[in-house]
């Protein structure tokens, strides 16, 4: 059976198993990573140089990291092609949005949690959180007329393009920032977080991040 070596808190383990769940494939779940460790011994490093979560280990052997990569490899091999089209401006699409919400959108969205979540609010450094706001809040005004058009980010269906965004949401949704009205947005969120896969890997409390006085 296909193996995630990863914490559940770990978002970029919650982009796999959310994929996982959403083609409603099995697999098993080790916690590595964080308070549990385990991602620096030699096993781990042999089949991640990089020391991260999560890793796949394949059914028939083989070992993957990179979480949206995982993602691609998944959607390409389910045979209905449900998350990523096989063909037509939705394949294109796809991949594009996918692409655009990972180098957009989640770089300063991760950068927010690194310096907002996990820093005490006396050590916080304001300034660069506002730089920081300024960048999500450029990224989530494209996707917002988008969205007014169709229910998904690339089409009429949840695609590989919503994992890699929609999976930013809960978080983004969560922290304590100023968030500007983005109905359209917000509407996307509410359904997504109604997909019983999204409530349970991706909506997951994160208060473990916070620093521990
Ligand atoms: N680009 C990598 C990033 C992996 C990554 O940064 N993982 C973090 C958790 S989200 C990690 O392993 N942190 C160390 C730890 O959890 O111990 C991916 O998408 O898989």
């Amino acid at each position: 059976m296909l193996k995630v070596l990863g914490r559940a808190t770990s978002a970029n383990v919650q982009r796999v198993t959310w994929t996982l769940a959403e083609l409603g494939l099995s697999y098993e779940r080790e916690d590595i990573g964080g308070a549990f460790g385990g991602n620096d011994t030699p096993d781990y490093l042999a089949k991640n140089p990089h020391g991260l979560v999560p890793t796949i280990e394949t059914d028939d052997g083989r070992v993957m990291w990179e979480s949206s990569a995982v993602v691609r490899w998944l959607a390409l091999k389910d045979p209905e092609r449900r998350l990523w089209p096989a063909s037509g401006q939705d394949e294109l699409s796809a991949d594009m949005w996918a692409e655009w919400a990972v180098r957009a959108v989640e770089i300063p969205i991760a950068t927010m949690f690194v310096s907002l979540v996990r820093v005490r609010p006396a050590e916080r450094n304001w300034a660069k959180i506002g730089e920081i706001g300024t960048a999500i809040h450029k990224g989530l005004a494209k996707a917002e007329p988008i969205l007014a058009e169709r229910p998904f980010l690339a089409s009429d269906s949840l695609s590989i393009a919503d994992i890699n965004f929609g999976l930013l949401l809960y978080r983004y949704y969560e922290m304590e920032i100023e968030r500007p009205d983005l109905p359209n947005l917000a509407a996307y969120y509410k359904r997504l977080s109604e997909r019983p896969a999204y409530a349970e890997h991706v909506m997951v409390d994160f208060s473990f991040a916070r620093p521990k006085d």
